[in-house]
């Protein structure tokens, strides 16, 4: 995870999005908990002031056992990569996307066997294709998906176990992760496809009933632990549960 810097909040101010750092820091600290609950030891990037969003951590890698691809985020967080990767460097070995390719973490999507890479306002053929690079090294299948509705692939569609992604198809068409479950999350609160899965925990945001609803019942058949999390100063930044953390749970 990242650390929150104070100009976070000043970053969406002058846009009438009000983010109190004292709430982040404490939604920050419950999403922490509920990683370690799910089995995880949390390690920190430190904040940086001229990176307002560096909170967002997961768009700038993408990791795989002991692989770590290093991303190229949209301009306006340029410089965010940098940090992360002298933190990832410590027990992965980097590589680097190439000049020309774009790439966030937030598209990009494991799902048994395969990786799944939206192609968004924030990755690109190239980038993608640098990730198929990666998984072909581990001997996994990458397929790429149009994102034109939302942000990231991951505002749509997530990752919950058990051959099962949560998925808003209001934003990304169902029928490219066909062979998979799905767990279908209504249009009026697509926010909440964006969960996290580690260990025998699922994470998913406060504020939408319906879907923690839909998301509690596939918990209770697989018998796994649901974190609700109030995220609410991270969405008025855009970013959503995923966004806040690079879990090294996939890979050999
Ligand atoms: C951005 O626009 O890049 C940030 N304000 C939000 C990024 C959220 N990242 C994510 O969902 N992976």
């Amino acid at each position: 995870m990242r650390r929150i810097p104070e100009s976070y909040a000043a970053l969406y101010a002058p846009l009438g999005r009000t983010i109190s750092l004292t709430r982040a820091r404490a939604q920050h600290e419950k999403y922490a908990e509920a990683l370690r609950a799910g089995g995880l030891h949390v390690s920190y990037v430190n904040a940086d002031e001229t990176l307002p969003d560096c909170v967002f951590i997961e768009d700038c890698a993408v990791v795989w056992g002991d692989e770590a691809l290093i991303a190229s985020v949209g301009q306006a967080r340029s410089g965010e990569e940098a940090g992360v990767a002298a933190a990832l460097s410590q027990r992965h070995t980097l590589s680097h996307v190439e000049v020309g390719s774009h790439l966030e973490g937030g598209d990009v999507l494991h799902a048994e066997a395969r990786t799944y890479v939206g192609l968004s306002g924030r990755t690109n053929a190239a980038g993608a294709a640098e990730v198929a690079r990666l998984m072909t090294w581990f001997g996994r299948e990458t397929v790429t998906v149009p994102v034109e509705r939302c942000l990231h692939l991951k505002c749509a569609v997530s990752w919950l176990g058990e051959g099962t992604v949560a998925i808003a198809p209001d934003l990304v068409d169902p029928a490219w992760f066909d062979g998979l479950g799905l767990v279908e999350i209504e249009a009026a609160e697509s926010a909440a496809a964006n969960c996290v899965r580690v260990g025998d925990r699922l994470l998913v945001a406060a504020g939408y009933p319906r879907a923690e609803r839909a998301l509690s019942r596939f918990a209770r058949q697989k018998g796994l632990k649901l974190s609700v999390l109030d995220i609410s100063e991270f969405e008025t930044g855009d970013g959503s549960l995923s966004c806040l953390s690079i879990p090294r749970t996939a890979g050999p």
